[in-house]
C-alpha cells in the first residue's frame, strides 16, 4: 500500500470505543466537543498517530493522506443524506464526524472561517457536503459539472493547512472522485523561467463572483524555492502580461498532468494538504433519493505560514482577513 494510504480496518473496534466516549450531541457545545476530540487523538492507534505526525512534519509526494476502512455506520442506520444545512443542532454524533474531529484534533486546530463573501454555508467548523440541484457552479454542492482545481480559502490571510473530508456515503455510480494535483509532482514539469514567473509575476484572485472589487494578489508558487507551496484557482485567477498568462497556463497543465482521482467511499477520510495540492471533483449523477454522496468537512490550522499568532482555540471562528 502506498504511504499515502493507511488501512484502518484492523482498528475499527478500537476507534469505535474511542468515539463512544465523545459527547453524543456534538453541536450542543462544540468547544467542549473539540477539546474531547483533541484529547482522544493522543490515544489513536500508534500506526495512525505516527502516520499523522509524519504527514504533519514532512507531507508526502502525493500531498494527501487517506485513511480507509474507518468504522462508518451501516447505511440503513445513517440518516438520509441532508438536503439543507446547517445540520440540526440536536443531531446525534455520526461515526465519520467523530473520526473527522479526532483526526483533525491530532493535526492542529479545527477552525471555522468567515470567507469574506456571503458564506454559502453557515459559518461552522463542521460542514456537510452533499449535492444540491441549484448549486453555485464554484461550490462543492455541484454534481453535474466538474468542480475545477482550486485551493480552499487561498484569498484568506489565515488559509487553513488541511482540509479533512470524511465520507458517510459515496456517490451511487462511483464517479465523484476528488481530483488532486500535487505540486511536488508537478514542479519537475515546470522550467526554471516558468517557476520564477509564478513566484514573482502579478496574479489576481477574484474571490467573490458578484463583486469585481473583491480581489487579492495571489502567488501561484511561494515559500521555499526548491519545495514551494502552491495556490491555484482555475476559475478565478487571472494574469495580464503574456509571460504571466503563459506561466499560469503551464502550471495548470502540469497540475492536470499529475492529476490523481481519489474516489471516496463510505468509511474513508481524506486529509488534503491545502498548501501542496490543488483539488477539484469529477462530475457525477445525483439521484435525490436520500442516499446521495455525503461528506463531512472541516478545516485545520497549524502554525505553518502565519495561520496562528497565539491564544487560538479549536472551534474558533476566524474573521475575514484578505491575504496580502
Ligand atoms: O467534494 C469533494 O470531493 C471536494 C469538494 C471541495 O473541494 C469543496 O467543497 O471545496
Ligand atoms: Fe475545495
Amino acid at each position: 500500500m502506498p504511504s499515502s494510504i493507511i488501512d484502518c480496518a484492523p482498528y475499527q473496534a478500537e476507534l469505535l470505543a474511542l468515539a463512544s466516549t465523545l459527547p453524543t450531541v456534538p453541536r450542543a457545545d462544540l468547544y467542549a466537543f473539540f477539546e474531547d476530540a483533541k484529547r482522544l487523538a493522543e490515544r489513536l492507534p500508534q500506526e495512525l498517530r505516527d502516520g499523522l505526525d509524519d504527514f504533519n512534519a514532512h507531507g508526502n509526494a502525493d500531498g494527501y493522506l487517506l485513511l480507509r476502512g474507518l468504522p462508518v455506520e451501516p447505511d440503513d442506520e445513517l440518516p438520509a443524506t441532508p438536503a439543507s444545512s446547517p445540520a440540526p443542532a440536536d443531531r446525534q454524533l455520526l461515526n465519520m464526524e467523530a473520526m473527522l474531529c479526532v483526526v483533525g484534533g491530532g493535526l492542529g486546530l479545527l477552525t471555522a472561517y468567515d470567507q469574506g463573501y456571503g458564506n454559502r454555508r453557515s459559518i461552522t467548523v463542521l460542514h456537510e457536503l452533499y449535492p444540491t440541484p441549484e448549486a453555485h457552479p464554484l461550490s462543492g454542492s455541484t454534481s453535474k459539472t466538474q468542480l475545477e482545481f482550486h485551493t480552499d480559502l487561498s484569498h484568506h490571510a489565515h488559509q487553513p493547512n488541511y482540509i479533512l473530508l470524511s465520507c458517510s456515503r459515496g456517490d451511487h455510480e462511483g464517479k465523484a472522485a476528488t481530483l488532486v494535483g500535487s505540486i511536488r509532482k508537478a514542479l519537475p514539469l515546470l522550467s526554471d523561467e516558468v517557476r520564477d514567473q509564478l513566484f514573482e509575476g502579478k496574479f489576481t484572485l477574484r474571490y467573490d463572483a458578484t463583486d469585481p472589487e473583491a480581489t487579492v494578489r495571489t502567488r501561484p508558487l511561494y515559500g521555499d524555492r526548491s519545495d514551494p507551496y502552491v495556490s491555484f484557482n482555475r476559475s478565478c485567477v487571472s494574469a495580464e502580461t503574456p509571460q504571466d498568462v503563459a506561466a499560469l497556463s503551464a502550471l495548470s497543465t502540469a497540475l492536470t498532468d499529475v492529476i490523481e482521482p481519489v474516489l471516496l467511499t463510505r468509511g474513508d477520510l481524506l486529509i488534503i494538504d491545502n498548501f501542496r495540492i490543488a483539488h477539484g471533483r469529477a462530475p457525477f449523477t445525483a439521484r435525490w433519493d436520500g442516499k446521495d454522496r455525503w461528506l463531512h468537512r472541516a478545516y485545520v490550522r497549524t502554525d505553518r505560514n502565519g495561520q496562528l499568532s497565539g491564544g487560538e482555540r479549536a472551534g474558533d471562528v476566524v474573521p475575514f482577513a484578505a491575504r496580502r
